[in-house]
């Protein structure tokens, strides 16, 4: 591949309903997308996952603009690219920033999929056909919005419901949801919420039998969640504190987690989810694909990663109707009544981006040349 052109944009889109977590509420999607163009006509997309404010991590929109505009792009417009597992090393002079790389990362591998005239998921190697899905669902304004929240989730067919968490809504909102739904598969995130002078008061949640507790500790450890494990009987799981395959090995080292959750965003691109995703299946420790509120690029991007066999759990990956009265790509994204997306057969990401609705809804815009 030799690409010709790389046009940036910024779009702002509004979420049907607010989102909450315990680092603050968010009513929009600002959003990069990545297209890149190569010297045969053919076009590849990718999404930054980057948000607004850097409260999940370092990385926003504006840093990744930066970091896209002036360095990334640049960088991959010179030499032809056999492969998208090229991409890891030439970027590699970008110290971190893996949520700007792994979006030019996606648009090459869609791009070069569609080149093979084959489904990316298949490209990656994935093997299942069907992926099934769970929701996460955020703080409410009223214990009674969260309830009602998880019985049409329910009623939809997801087979995982993750709700977020912080001090002061933890122990009782998750008595109160195991009361009403004593069977489901339920699972809470706190966006590193908590310390680990908070370990026995995480210890009662031990008794609701969840699934997992999702990022307790502090965003970049790894040590103390191994003694929070040792503390607790409901499994640990990573998202924030796993940037690349080499913090995943030393989570599994110290038993800081029994399970992963795998964004491609956050550990820099699909080639380095590909290393977690085999590391964690020869340790024998599941994974599951997280999700950053996506547009249908993003969430295409997941779906693909979501097929390769160790993601036996199901993700946060959900119907784009969740989250956009109308998506960018189409069809959007669907998930059946029994819970699982079908994956699509159409080369690339296999979701055509709506070219009018994304043009509409770009707020900025540059593209990057080779002259
Ligand atoms: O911690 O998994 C998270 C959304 C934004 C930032 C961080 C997280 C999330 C979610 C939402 O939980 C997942 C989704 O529905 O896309
Ligand atoms: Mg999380």
């Amino acid at each position: 591949m030799k690409i010709s052109r790389i046009v940036l944009r910024l779009l702002k889109m509004p979420f049907v309903s607010f989102f909450e977590t315990s680092f603050g509420r968010v009513y929009k999607k600002e959003v990069i997308l990545v297209q890149v163009h190569d010297d045969s006509g053919k076009d590849g997309w990718g999404e930054c996952v980057a948000a607004e404010n850097p409260f999940y991590s370092y990385e926003d929109v504006h840093s990744a603009w930066s970091v896209l505009t002036r360095l990334i792009s640049p960088r991959i417009l010179e030499p032809p690219i056999s492969t998208p597992e090229d991409l890891p090393e030439m970027v590699s002079f970008v110290r971190g920033h893996p949520m700007a790389k792994a979006a030019v990362e996606m648009a090459l591998w869609d791009l070069y999929s569609k080149k093979l005239e084959k489904p990316l998921w298949r490209v990656l190697g994935g093997v299942y056909e069907k992926i099934p899905c769970g929701v996460s669902i955020g703080i409410q304004d009223h214990p009674d919005d969260l309830l009602e929240k998880i019985e049409a989730e329910l009623e939809a067919g997801y087979q995982k419901i993750k709700i977020k968490i912080k001090p002061g809504w933890d122990v009782e909102i998750t008595r109160l949801v195991r009361q009403h739904f004593p069977e489901a598969p339920l699972m809470v995130d706190a966006n590193s919420a908590y310390r680990l002078s908070d370990a026995e008061h995480l210890k009662v949640l031990d008794q609701f039998d969840l699934m997992m507790i999702e990022q307790p500790l502090y965003y970049d450890d790894i040590y103390e969640h191994s003694l929070l494990q040792q503390r607790i009987s409901t499994p640990v799981c990573l998202d924030e504190s796993i940037r690349h395959h080499r913090d995943a090995r030393l989570a599994l080292q110290l038993g800081a987690c029994r399970v992963i959750n795998l964004k491609i965003g956050r550990v820099g691109g699909l080639v380095e989810a590909i290393k977690i995703h085999d590391l964690c299946k020869e340790q024998e420790i599941p994974v599951w694909c997280g999700g950053m509120l996506e547009t249908g690029i993003g969430r295409a991007h997941n779906i693909a990663l979501s097929t390769l066999q160790n993601f036996v759990v199901p993700g946060d990956v959900s119907a784009s109707a969740r989250y956009f009265g109308r998506d960018i790509i189409q069809p959007p994204v669907e998930v059946n009544p029994q819970g699982f997306i079908e994956v699509p057969e159409a080369p690339g990401i296999g979701y055509q981006p709506d070219l009018e609705w994304i043009e509409e809804k770009t707020v900025k815009r540059q593209a990057i040349t080779c002259d």
